[in-house]
């Protein structure tokens, strides 16, 4: 491997990707793992999350699954705990998990609102300070956030996701400003419009789908793996002095109107 290409290389690393079972979550953990990393996949599902992380060991993979719920701080503590004990340390932090209910601001129940940001942002939160703690202690360590393209523009009906993912973008910021003295670097990764389980019914709509390959100038929804690249670049040395930022993976979305 050239030298160049070292600087990417993930080899002896350890990462936790959260909401890993599937979709963009699963897409980073396999990723991370083909560039080098033993990974640890987490979602609230057991029996998914381990028959994801078996699947990847088949494909050639380290990977192993422990199952906890990001929104409980009593689970997120000991999960990490159990986590930094199996794996010696964790490297590399990926704080995926997030969900999205739509539906109009004005009728917005008060559980949707909470549900929402304490998934999408409370727990980022909460996850990265657990792991930026043990981090801290060894000087070293990469996060990174999955913001959105909502965390620059809104659409009408997903209010309490745009509002969330805003923070998240805010909250990497925050993250970099203290932390990056303690070895840390804190990024985030952008997505556009990717064809995922959580985006389902807006593919399976024709009305909808036009207007994304219209308004994306790639033309086209984003495939997960195009999403891995942007990973493996933050998690790695070749970003050794990239902190704060949001790398945005949309195909062109939030160039243009
Ligand atoms: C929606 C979608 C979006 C995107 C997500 C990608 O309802 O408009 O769920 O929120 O999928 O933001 O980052």
């Amino acid at each position: 491997m050239t030298l160049s290409l070292k600087r990417f290389d993930l080899t002896g690393r350890s990462a936790l990707v959260t909401g890993s079972s599937r979709g963009i979550g699963l897409a980073l953990a396999r990723g991370l793992g083909e560039a080098g990393a033993r990974v640890m996949l987490n979602a609230r599902d057991a029996e998914r999350t381990q028959a994801a992380a078996q699947a990847l060991r088949e494909a050639g993979v380290d990977a192993e699954a422990c199952a906890f719920d990001v929104t409980s701080p009593e689970q997120t503590a000991d999960g990490i705990a159990d986590i930094e004990r199996r794996m010696g340390g964790l490297d590399i932090l990926v704080n995926n998990a997030g969900i999205q209910q739509r539906g109009p601001l004005l009728d917005a129940p008060e559980a949707v609102w909470a549900e929402v940001l304490d998934t999408n942002l409370t727990a980022v939160f909460r996850v990265g300070r657990e792991v930026a703690r043990r981090m801290a202690t060894r000087g070293k360590g990469r996060i990174i956030n999955i913001a959105s393209l909502m965390s620059e523009v809104a659409r009408p009906g997903v209010g309490p996701y745009a509002a969330a993912k805003g923070g998240v973008k805010m909250l990497t910021r925050a993250m970099c400003v203290e932390w990056a003295r303690l070895g840390i670097t804190v990024n985030a990764i952008g997505p556009g419009y990717f064809a995922t389980d959580l985006n389902a019914d807006l593919v399976a709509d024709p009305a909808f789908d036009a207007w994304i390959r219209g308004r994306t100038p790639a033309g086209r929804w984003g495939d997960v793996d195009e999403l891995v690249g942007a990973a493996i670049f933050l998690a790695s040395d070749a970003a050794s002095f990239v902190n704060g930022q949001v790398l945005y993976v949309d195909g062109g979305v939030l160039a243009g109107l």
